[in-house]
């Protein structure tokens, strides 16, 4: 039996990682570092799980991510604990250099020290900037973070890649592109698109509508980050994308329609600064060396996404039932 210890775990991609893990691996043991931040809930995964361990930790208090591993052999570390969202960063980015960039330099430190097998790092396309019409970002791809966020996570990539080059850590990294599934909190594009829609509430819709980003399904995320953990070249990145590149303003109308709802609904609002326009990624590397390919298309990706949404209605209730109001006013009352 493997030990990994998964940090993030109560949020979007952390939890859907440990529900894969644990239904088709039970050679993995999972112990979850998570310090249930607003977008993080203990409801994201079921109660009484096997091989399964809960810490509440920040992970930028390193004395209490020391003694986590003291107490349990560890041997796979994959981080995924971040503040992700672009806009909160626009308003507040200290918090994303605490948890992205101090927080994962403890955790490479702490991992450092007690020799784990494996470092994996969750970074984001974000990190390599923005594209025009035309090309896509490959591992080679020069950072050229452009918002507080992406620069947290670009300055963590950075970390990383030292510890493997002054002390020969088995780090990797993973950067994907925008995932959308069940879990993900509705300060994102998609979730917050389905649930304004199921209240007959306005969509604002950035500047033109016409940004790209090339959408991936969750799981197919997490097959791609199982598989570099596994195989994946110490000291290596590897992009993993989705292959379905589309305008904000186009997804937007299709999950108008898949509810029966009117494009009414949407409202062009002031641009976010510095708005990325578009993302795209190669990823064949992982394709060639790991046979990874995306399965879930778009649309397929969608209808499962709203269906998680409408047959989970309490999930997400009791998310706008709390501070969510206030920052949607904060927000989009200015825009
Ligand atoms: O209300 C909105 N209206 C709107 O037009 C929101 C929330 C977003 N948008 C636009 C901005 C982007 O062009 O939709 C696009 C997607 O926005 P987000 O869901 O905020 O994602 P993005 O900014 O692309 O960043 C995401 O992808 C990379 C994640 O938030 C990151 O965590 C990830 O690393």
């Amino acid at each position: 039996m493997k030990t990994c210890l998964i940090t993030g775990g109560f949020g979007f991609i952390g939890s859907n990682f440990i529900l894969y893990i644990l239904k088709e691996r039970k050679d993995i043991a999972i112990i979850n570092i998570d310090d249930i931040t607003y977008a993080a809930s203990p409801k994201n995964l079921p109660d009484n799980l096997a091989n399964y361990k809960f810490y509440k930790i920040n992970i930028a208090d390193k004395p209490a991510l020391s003694e986590v591993f003291d107490n349990n052999e560890i041997d796979y570390v994959v981080n995924f604990a971040a503040e992700s969202h672009v806009d909160r960063s626009i308003i507040s980015p200290g918090v994303f250099i605490k948890t992205n960039v101090e927080g994962t330099l403890n955790l490479l430190e702490v991992s450092l020290k007690h020799s784990v097998k494996r470092f994996l790092q969750i970074s984001t396309d974000e990190v390599y900037g923005s594209l025009g019409k035309e090309g896509k970002f490959s591992e080679k791809t020069p950072l050229s973070p452009r918002s507080p966020y992406s620069a947290s996570k670009a300055a963590a990539d950075m970390l990383v890649m030292s510890f493997f080059h002054t002390y020969d850590m088995p780090v990797l990294i993973s950067r994907c592109s925008n995932n959308y599934g069940p879990y993900q909190f509705p300060e994102k594009l998609i979730p917050l698109v389905v649930i304004n829609a199921l209240n007959n509430k306005n969509i604002p819709l950035y500047g033109d509508g016409k940004n790209i980003r090339d959408w991936i399904y969750v799981l197919d995320h997490v097959k791609g980050i199982c598989a570099i953990l596994e195989n994946g070249k110490a000291g290596e990145v590897y992009n993993i994308g989705g292959d379905s590149e589309m305008e904000n303003e186009e997804i937007i109308k299709y999950i108008l329609n898949k509810l029966g709802k009117p494009f009414s609904l949407v409202k062009y609002v002031k641009d976010r600064p510095g708005h990325d326009k578009r993302y795209a990624m190669d990823f064949t590397k992982i394709t060639k060396e790991m046979g990874f390919f995306p399965v879930y298309d778009i649309e397929k990706g969608l209808d499962l996404t709203i269906n998680w949404y409408l047959n989970n209605e309490n999930w997400w209730r009791e998310i706008l039932s709390g501070d969510y109001k206030k920052y949607y006013k904060i927000m989009y009352d200015h825009r």
